[in-house]
């Protein structure tokens, strides 16, 4: 007898936009190899839990049977391609959505052994010769992951801060787009106890036309690939590499690898790096129904919302597509209006629409346990309830219909970008978290340590006092995050390196 191994999957799905036929392949993977969910990510893709190992294969012919792969979801390569979903602004959505796609074929990994091993795919006779295949990637592939994602203001809902690249729309006042702000220098991962590990939010670097955006991602990740600390893999991420040589000389080397200087970043303003919940009508008479699913897990809860066949009845009449969020949420997207009623019939019947609270609809957990082995603390499973429990705190304060992010990892790798929420928790050890507070709303700065390794027990009546305070203080349209440091919470956090000072 074999030992009974189960697996993690993680898709590939740029943009996060699926098709009614691929969800319904996906389901029917999720129902027959996987542990009966589908895991929608805080990176625009699903992901599969429990899939044993002699499934493995069956698994992934399957999913390449919905035209999808896992090519480049893990490893020390350019991951998913994010892009915003902004379903009002239907025209900069486009432009979002071809511009992740091209840079997520343009920089996938070129090698054929994903196909060669699940599914028995011919074999390169002696091997494939990496320098040849992979013009971009070499032999060595870059020094660590490295994601790339685009943004639409003025919503922010990827969080383009969070990221190694980014690329955010600049649009004139027809929202046409006139070209992209590129950033760099993102990531949230960070190590208990080691302050030359840190969260750091991006810096926006150059302004580049729509028709060179290609070319500056491939500099940008080329350099990384030449420059990324390859000897110390803690500190090898593209922030670091930034950190290390300053954004003026990784510029110049960007410019000087496409042979020209490009202009400066243009001004934009985000509003915020939630969702809008509900149905929203696009520039082009779509309309687009955003659904809350708690922390992107799409299954069906006894006695509960069946989230799981109720997206599935909808797939089967859906003639438009549906997108992830990168807030784990789900838009079933391009419904003509004749069809509206249909959807709602289909989401009323299995309990889709929760008409959750505010803190809630704001709020994002990692996977964490069970699944997950580098957890310290729970995370998607004890999130809703301390939610419920710092609502009845908001509520009693007057703010139950405040927005205000909040969100929690199980360890400090930071999956669900907790370091640029309002109220960030990351997990320490069994029941205990360390509470980050005065990020910004629209998640372009960080947070700062509040309370470090604060049992689960004491969360609410540490935020409480806090809670009363900015009913009290604020300023009008004052944002939690803002008020904590304007009235001397908590400090304000420049960028990286100043996280971990107090
Ligand atoms: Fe993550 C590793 C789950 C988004 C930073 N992440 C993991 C692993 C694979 C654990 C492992 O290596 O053994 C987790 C699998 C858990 C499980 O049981 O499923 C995991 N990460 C996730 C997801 C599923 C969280 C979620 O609840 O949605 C997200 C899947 C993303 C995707 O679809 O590709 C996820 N991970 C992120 C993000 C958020 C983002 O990219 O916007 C981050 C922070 C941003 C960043 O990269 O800096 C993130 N994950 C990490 C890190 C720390 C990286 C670092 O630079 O230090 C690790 C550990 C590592 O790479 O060594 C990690
Ligand atoms: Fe796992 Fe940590 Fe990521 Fe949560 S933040 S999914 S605990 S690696």
């Amino acid at each position: 007898l074999d030992k009974a191994y189960a697996f993690m999957i993680r898709l590939r799905i740029a943009g996060g936009v699926v098709t009614p036929k691929q969800w319904l392949v996906l389901d029917d993977i999720a129902r027959t190899y996987a542990n009966g969910t589908l895991r929608a990510t805080t990176r625009q893709t699903f992901q599969y839990h429990g899939v044993i190992k002699s499934n493995l294969k069956r698994t992934m012919a399957a999913i390449d049977g919905a035209l999808l792969d896992t090519i480049a979801a893990c490893g020390d390569v350019n991951r998913n391609v994010m892009a915003a979903t902004n379903p009002a602004q239907t025209g900069a959505h486009a432009a979002a959505y071809e511009l992740a796609r091209t840079i997520s074929d343009s920089l996938l990994p070129k090698t054929s052994a994903w196909r060669e091993i699940w599914l028995d795919g011919e074999r390169v006779v002696g091997g494939e010769d990496a320098a040849e295949v992979e013009p971009v990637y070499g032999k060595t592939y870059l020094p660590r992951k490295f994601k790339t994602i685009v943004a639409v203001p003025p919503s922010n809902e990827v969080d383009v801060f969070a990221h190694d690249l980014g690329f955010i729309a600049i649009l004139d006042r027809k929202n046409r787009l006139t070209g992209w702000n590129v950033t760099v220098g993102g990531g949230m991962g960070m190590t208990h106890g080691e302050t030359d590990t840190f969260p750091r939010t991006a810096d926006v670097m150059l302004f580049c036309e729509p028709g060179d955006a290609l070319k500056v991602a491939e500099a940008v990740m080329t350099v990384q690939r030449d420059w990324g600390n390859r000897t110390v893999r803690k500190n090898a991420r593209l922030k670091y590499t930034i950190e290390r040589y300053g954004l003026k000389a990784f510029r110049a080397e960007v410019e000087r690898r496409i042979g020209r200087a490009f202009k400066d970043p243009k001004p934009f303003r985000f509003e915020g790096n939630g969702d809008r919940y509900g149905w929203v009508e696009g520039e082009d008479g779509r309309h687009h129904l955003t659904l809350y699913v708690a922390s992107g897990r799409i299954k069906d809860v006894p006695d509960g919302p069946q989230i799981l066949s109720g997206l599935r009845r909808i797939a089967e009449v859906h003639q438009g597509d549906f997108r992830l969020t990168g807030n784990q949420n789900v838009i079933v997207a391009n419904v003509p209006a004749d069809r509206k009623a249909e959807i709602d019939a289909l989401v009323a019947e299995y309990g889709l629409a929760t008409g959750a609270g505010a803190l809630r609809r704001n709020s994002l957990a990692c996977v964490a346990l069970p699944t997950c082995g580098l957890a310290l603390a729970e995370s998607e499973r004890y999130l809703p309830d301390l939610v419920g429990e710092l609502e009845a705190s908001l509520a009693a304060h007057g703010l139950a219909e405040d927005e205000i992010t909040i969100r929690m990892t199980g360890c400090p790798n930071g999956c669900a970008r907790p370091y640029i929420a309002e109220i960030g928790l990351v997990g320490r050890g069994p029941e205990r978290y360390n509470l980050y507070l005065g990020a910004a709303f629209d998640g372009s700065r960080l947070g700062k340590l509040y309370a470090g390794d604060l049992p689960a027990a004491q969360i609410r009546a540490t935020l409480d006092p806090l809670f009363a305070a900015y009913a009290r203080e604020r300023r009008a349209g004052e944002r939690f995050g803002d008020f904590l440091v304007r009235a001397g919470h908590v400090e304000r956090t420049v960028n990286g390196p100043d996280f971990h000072d107090r």
